[in-house]
């Protein structure tokens, strides 16, 4: 029997065992659900197996390669073949955040497995702006460990990429461990096998006393965000979107659909300290900035969140639709340059 015919065979494991349904109105009036017993043994065996394997082929390779200093360990979490990723984690995400289907993207997928002289008690921070619904299965929880929230406190979210670029944003008084001061916390105390749900981009949060604890953690948002490159479909896209962007002659770029890539993380416009001359720039994570004319950037402003035909974006940006074909190179280039992907059938 072929591998793929025993996958086939073999029963589906789901990641979850709840009723999402259960759980939207809490979501939807806290910012947060803890879900007791939330994940399947069967999805619980696998991820343990994973998170070991994981954890002894890097101390057999003598790395701590993604280490963040002094606080966890992560890795990129795969899932197994016969699951129901993504589909069953889309679905229970949607339903208990109540996320728009047909946006919903997958920004991280990591076991974190925390140090154990990790800090007892670290300051919160709020996600980077991917992190719309923060999801996490418990591991192994030791007894005195809680997740703290702060859900009735500021719940602006976190435009930055990441909580260092967030927390650089912010004056000293303004800092969390400072603005939290006094607060009480909401405290989930997470066991093995549980599941919460928060939003990770705007509520304050932390892992108290995390010294050993492992866990898996998957966030999730409705705005196509994946700048990490995690969601499994964002690598086949841009695959894709270069081979129909070499394949396609003019006329028929113009009518394929486009969206901004989901790898975009930001355009940066900048002054120049003599002459104050602007520099716009667009950004893709591990990739060098590219630059951008002010029509370039205008496409992307105008693009925003649609997924629409080449022409109707020239359209929209206020050209004369027969003059559309002129536009073309300036399209290729921004399909080129990875911030926008053009999207074939199934997309
Ligand atoms: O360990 C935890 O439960 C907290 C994780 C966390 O703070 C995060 O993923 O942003």
């Amino acid at each position: 029997m072929s591998r793929r015919e025993s996958c086939e065979r073999a029963p589906k494991i789901s990641i979850f065992e709840f009723e999402p349904s259960d759980y939207a109105d809490a979501y939807a009036a806290n910012g947060y659900v803890h879900i007791p017993g939330g994940a399947s043994p069967e999805f619980m065996r696998y991820a343990l197996h994973f998170a070991k394997t994981s954890l002894d082929a890097e101390a057999d390779a003598g790395l701590c390669a993604w280490q963040i200093t002094g606080k966890k360990q992560q890795f990129l979490m795969e899932f197994p073949e016969n699951s129901d990723f993504p589909e069953g984690l889309h679905r229970s995400v949607e339903t208990v955040a109540g996320l728009d289907v047909d946006r919903v993207t997958l920004s991280e997928r990591h076991i974190k497995i925390y140090d154990l002289h990790a800090a007892a008690s670290p300051p919160p921070h709020k996600g980077r702006m991917a992190s719309e619904v923060t999801v996490g299965i418990g591991l192994r929880i030791p007894e005195a460990s809680r997740v703290v929230l702060y859900p009735d406190r500021d719940r602006a979210m976190n435009l930055h990429q990441s909580t260092k670029e967030w927390r650089d944003s912010l004056d000293e008084a303004d800092l969390p461990e400072n603005a939290l001061e006094g607060t009480e916390p909401v405290e989930i105390d997470m066991r093995d096998g549980d599941v919460v749900m928060f939003a990770g981009n705007s509520i304050c949060h932390e892992r108290t006393r995390p010294a050993g604890a492992w866990l898996l953690y998957m966030k999730l948002n409705a705005m196509r965000l994946d700048p990490i490159c995690e969601d499994p479909r964002t690598r086949p896209q841009r695959k894709l979107s270069l081979e129909l962007l070499h394949a396609r002659s003019d006329s028929e770029l113009l009518d394929t659909e486009i969206e901004i890539s989901p790898r975009l993380e930001k355009v940066s416009r900048n002054y120049t300290r003599m002459s104050w001359k602007e520099i716009v720039q667009g950004h893709i994570a591990g990739e060098k900035p590219f630059g951008l004319s002010e029509t370039e950037f205008t496409a992307l402003r105008v693009l925003e969140d649609r997924r629409i035909s080449v022409r109707e974006l020239i359209a929209r940006m206020g050209y004369p639709r027969e003059t559309a074909a002129a536009f073309a190179p300036m399209l290729r280039r921004l399909i080129e340059v990875g911030a926008m992907d053009l999207l074939g059938p199934g997309c």
